[in-house]
């Protein structure tokens, strides 16, 4: 497989944690979103959409995280990143959501692209704009997690789920935009306990070939 990602990118991180956790090697493929490279042609062509991440195999690409993430646990389902029980499942899909369809789109890049050029944003005003929203997100997933009897160190029971593949890559963007994660502390331990695990640690943006040189 062939995984055309960026490494500072959350929905690419996410399919690095996945890969990773299931002991699938890939074909690491930089695609620098600094340099505007997901717009030419040629990756408008895998993608029409142009965005990160596409996951290539064999003759077919796949596109969008949320996706490939289900594609991958029906195609190599050990380790499970989903429960077996359908309310579990439920609880970890929605958990992965409040990520995947609340935070993550409206911070993305093309978005604060678009407030910086056409709604008049400078870097505070985007910082703020940021920290709202997975300010937002994160109050009401701490408080789902804060509720939750029967967690282990991770979001849901005593396993990594896809909960967990979601979460971290936008605990790192939360950092990367100054976001006070003091008042979510289930959410910083979850992390923590993550970030113990050697997939979580292969999977980390700062390791990422096209990291190199950047801080
Ligand atoms: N829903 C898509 C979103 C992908 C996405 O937002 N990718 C970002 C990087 S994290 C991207 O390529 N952004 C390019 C841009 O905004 O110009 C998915 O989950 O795959």
């Amino acid at each position: 497989m062939q995984l055309y990602n960026f490494f500072r990118s959350g929905t690419s991180h996410r399919l690095r944690i996945a890969l990773e956790l299931k002991g699938l090697s890939y074909d690491y493929v930089a695609v620098d979103l600094r340099r505007e490279q997901h717009l030419g042609a040629d990756y408008r062509a895998r993608h029409p959409q142009a965005m990160v991440p596409a996951l290539v195999e064999g003759e077919q690409t796949l596109i969008q995280s949320p996706a490939i993430l289900e594609w991958l646990e029906e195609r190599y389902p050990t380790p499970p990143l989903l429960p077996a029980d359908p309310d579990a499942r439920a609880r970890v899909r929605a958990l992965a959501a409040i990520v995947g369809c609340d935070i993550h789109p409206v911070n993305n890049r093309r978005i604060l692209q678009y407030l910086r050029q056409h709604m008049g944003c400078d870097e505070a005003g985007i910082l703020r704009w940021c920290q709202q929203w997975i300010g937002d997100g994160f109050a009401a997933l701490e408080t789902l997690l804060a509720q939750d009897g029967q967690r282990g160190p991770f979001c849901f029971g005593g396993q990594v789920s896809l909960a967990d593949v979601y979460l971290i890559p936008q605990v790192e963007s939360a950092r990367r935009f100054q976001v006070d994660l003091g008042p979510y502390p289930h959410i910083v331990a979850i992390d923590q306990a993550c970030n113990a695990l050697p997939a979580f640690q292969r999977a980390a943006p700062a390791l990422q070939p096209d990291a190199a040189g950047t801080n």
